[in-house]
């Protein structure tokens, strides 16, 4: 397992917080030390162990709870959020481009694991149908085309080596040169990290990547070096052009934790991790899961989608706005997202009156709802607020700018007012027929506004709808 003390001290943590009968001060006091010392034992600079603990403390105590969610839910929540940026936050993006030749070019010193991890990542290109090509060009290590030889043939990948040669630059160059007649969109060039001085092998490194020209550079570092891995990351970031880092053997060491967070304050992107000798030993790294796990909570992304979702208050204005029919562009595209939320959009536009809707237009409002939202990006805030004065040669524009035909918006600007006068409809309808009936509203659809005469299980449709069928033909 990738860091095995911190998750199984993390685990207990929880485990211990979500043991307790009543979270108070003392608790969580409490659960701030074992995470404390959980993070140090990881070998974490202490600085950073203190900073982002006391953050931890202040939200956890000061922060108001969104409804539905608990103080441990919380609590959970604000150490999983403070890890995770302690590694990074987001994970990094993919920098490899499809229908296209992409050179890496792997740095890092001797024995941090660089050899291997291009066998694991030219393992996790080809299985995402890439085709890959491996280069070696470590002229230092005997048997170092053969270790490369031997890990690309178990994989089926092609390589490319001259043991003879004893010019690094020349065989990376080579090497490249002959995968790129190949046509292989993935051409990883290994290198051999090893020279008696340090700045004998920046020297090499730099010249490498000046007449190779690397799409990306990755630095390979060793995870057991801990918070020393901050040193490392920083050299190689000031000579090369360091895209992405990888760390390796978090499947051993007790330093890992020290390591990726000592590499996240050089500013650099951690992209995969390894964690093990073995081919497919590598992990793409997603701060949010990663900690997730550590914390023994896999299904992190749940619990922090149920905060996320109870935090979204409803708007009171747009609901006011839509029960008038006087809505936007902007308040029906967030009307129908919310809808979406809840299971298909057609279902709740029967529900809520929209039998009397053509049914393609409601499926319509189902797919289209994606593209109402580029459309929506493309016009002025004015014509979202006033899409009555979207005529001709704004519809144009509007179109040029979405990438949309003509026709497209037309037809959602047609929707929009077939909707709003659906909406009104109603309403007027409702006031008519069922005046005063409680306004219990749309029980469980986040941001829909109630309507009234409409109580808990009354889905039935008010008189005066009925008719309304003919206009919208
Ligand atoms: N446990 C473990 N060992 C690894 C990992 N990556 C590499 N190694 C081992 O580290 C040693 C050095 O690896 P190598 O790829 O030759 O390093 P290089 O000198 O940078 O090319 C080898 O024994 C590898 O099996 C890893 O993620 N986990
Ligand atoms: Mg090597």
């Amino acid at each position: 397992m990738v860091l095995e003390n911190l998750g199984r001290a993390l685990d207990n943590t929880v485990r211990r917080l979500r043991g307790l009968p009543k979270v108070d001060k003392d608790a969580i006091r409490a659960t701030i030390q074992d995470l404390q010392r959980a993070l140090l034992a990881a070998d974490v600079k202490v600085e950073l162990v203190f900073d982002v603990t006391a953050k931890i403390e202040k939200r956890a105590m000061d922060e108001k709870l969104p409804p539905g969610i608990n103080r441990k839910e919380h609590i959970i929540r604000c150490i999983h959020d403070e890890l995770s940026h302690l590694l990074g936050g987001q994970p990094a993006p993919m920098r490899i481009k499809p229908n296209r030749q992409n050179i890496i070019l792997m740095v890092g010193i001797q024995g941090s694991g660089k050899t291997t991890t291009v066998g694991k990542l030219a393992n996790y290109y080809k299985k995402k149908q890439f085709r890959v090509g491996v280069v070696c060009s470590d002229t230092w290590r005997p048997g170092a085309y053969d270790q490369l030889k031997q890990l690309a043939e178990s994989i089926e990948v092609p390589i490319w080596g001259d043991p003879k040669e004893k010019n690094a630059i020349k065989l990376a160059i080579k090497g490249a040169k002959k995968f790129v007649d190949e046509k292989c969109e993935i051409i990883i060039v290994d290198t051999a990290g090893r020279h008696k001085e340090e700045k004998d092998l920046m020297k090499e490194m730099q010249e490498i990547e000046q007449k190779l020209l690397p799409d990306e550079t990755i630095l390979v570092l060793d995870g057991s070096l801990g918070q020393q891995a901050y040193n490392q990351a920083k050299v190689f970031a000031e000579t090369t052009k360091v895209g992405s880092i990888i760390v390796t053997k978090l499947d051993g060491s007790a330093k890992g934790g020290g390591a990726l967070s000592a590499v996240v304050a050089t500013g650099a992107p951690i992209r995969f991790i390894g964690e093990g000798e073995k081919v497919d030993a590598l992990e793409a790294f997603d701060p949010t899961s990663f900690v997730g796990n550590l914390l023994g909570i896999p299904d992190i992304k749940g619990l922090l989608e149920k905060i996320k979702e109870a935090q979204i208050e409803p708007e009171e204005d747009v609901a006011k706005r839509f029960m008038k029919g006087n809505f936007t562009l902007d308040d029906l595209y967030k009307q129908m997202k919310a809808m979406r939320k809840m299971g298909p959009l057609k279902s709740w536009l029967t529900k809520l009156g929209g039998q009397n809707l053509p049914d393609e237009m409601k499926d319509v409002a189902e797919q289209q709802l994606d593209k109402w939202k580029v459309v929506l990006d493309s016009m002025t805030q004015y014509e979202k607020d006033n899409p009555m004065i979207i005529k001709k040669s704004r519809i144009a524009r509007v179109a040029r700018g979405s990438g949309q035909s003509y026709t497209e918006i037309k037809n959602l600007l047609k929707q929009y007012d077939q909707m709003k006068k659906m909406v009104k409809g109603m309403v007027r309808g409702m006031r008519g027929g069922r005046k005063g009936k409680g306004k219990g509203g749309m029980p469980g659809i986040p941001g829909m506004p109630g309507f009234p005469g409409m109580g808990p299980g009354g889905m039935k449709l008010p008189p005066g709808v009925k008719g309304l069928k003919k206009k919208f033909r």
